[in-house]
């Protein structure tokens, strides 16, 4: 058990810690969406068919069988649109309409921070959005906003898509698939980071200098494993500005490994939709 000068579970302690600080940045994963009805990836190791989520996250599985991944990421997308912000959501934007020196690094891409009315300019989705499309083509740059609770091919409706069960859906022949209307040679892919791909450049960036310019007071790490990087390193990163830590799972480990760090200030186990309307109000 890290050494913490008092009981880690003590909301008081940190609502009294928050009203202090200034600086505060939360890190949050797909968690944060579990109880809008979202799947988690289950410690990147979740289950689409039956197939590892992560596995279907990468080029090399577009380039392979590029109808399985708009399968998987069609079916994201209509469950993202249908779903609705929950309080947690709600809460974080709240917050950081009050605290304009509060940020979110959201791993998720399923907009759910921006419709929960999360002012852009303190929102950082570092890993896309299901809401952009782009040509995969590389020597086309064209990018599309399509949050159409619609599929994007006839291919591609919703009873071809279907998540459920251990069944797979016949393939959808590739010339079925949404290809780019502006070279009209590239397929369209989705606007995510997958695995094996950089971060945004603009965002990276963007969170480094907003970490690097000052002592940051809190970070909340809300509903992840803490095992994606880059994007685990900024606990350690806020840690090293001076940041106090809370952690806000479902799991919680003694000891839990975060981005590298073991020494949170504060564990709140349970769901972050109910806890977190409550530690930040
Ligand atoms: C990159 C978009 C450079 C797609 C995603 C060190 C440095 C740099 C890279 C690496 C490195 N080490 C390893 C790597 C490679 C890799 C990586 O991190 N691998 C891991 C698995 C070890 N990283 C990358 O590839 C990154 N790119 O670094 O570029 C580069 C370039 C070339 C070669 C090498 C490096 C890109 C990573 C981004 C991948 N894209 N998402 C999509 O969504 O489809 S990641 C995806 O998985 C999610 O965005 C998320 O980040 C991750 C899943 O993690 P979580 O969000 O934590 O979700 P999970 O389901 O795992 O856990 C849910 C948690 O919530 C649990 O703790 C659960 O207990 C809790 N919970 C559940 N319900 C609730 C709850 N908590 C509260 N309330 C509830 N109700
Ligand atoms: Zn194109």
């Amino acid at each position: 058990m890290p050494y913490i000068e008092h009981d880690p579970t003590n909301t008081n302690t940190f609502k009294h810690y928050l009203l202090h600080s200034k600086r505060i940045l939360a890190l949050c994963g797909a968690g944060l969406s579990a109880s809008s009805g979202l799947a988690t990836f289950r410690g990147a190791g979740g289950l689409w068919r039956t197939h590892d989520a992560m596995s279907l996250a990468t080029p090399q599985a577009f380039v392979k069988d590029p109808s399985l991944v708009w399968q998987f990421y069609s079916a994201r997308r209509q469950a993202a649109f249908s779903a609705k912000p929950n309080a947690a959501h709600l809460a974080l934007a709240a917050l950081s309409v009050k605290n304009k020196n509060f940020i979110t690094v959201t791993q998720n891409v399923d907009g759910l921070s921006p419709r929960a009315g999360h002012p852009p300019e303190q929102l950082f989705p570092v890993h896309g959005s299901l809401s952009t499309i782009k040509c995969a083509s590389v020597f086309c740059s064209y990018t599309e906003y399509n949050n159409f609770n619609m599929a994007l091919t006839p291919a591609l409706a919703p009873s071809r898509v279907s998540g459920d069960g251990e069944s797979e859906q016949p393939l959808t022949p590739h010339v079925d698939l949404p290809h780019c209307p502006k070279c009209g040679v590239g397929m369209m892919r989705p606007g995510v980071v997958w695995f094996g791909e950089s971060l945004p450049n603009d965002l990276v960036g963007s969170i480094d200098d907003w970490i690097d310019q000052a002592r940051v007071d809190l970070c909340l790490v809300i509903g992840t494993t803490g095992q994606v990087w880059p994007a685990a390193g900024y606990i350690g990163a806020c840690q090293a500005k001076g940041a106090r830590v809370a952690v806000i799972n479902m799991e919680i480990d003694d000891d839990p490994n975060l981005g590298g760090v073991h020494t949170a200030d504060w564990l709140f186990k349970g769901d972050c939709a109910e806890i977190l309307p409550d530690i930040l109000q």
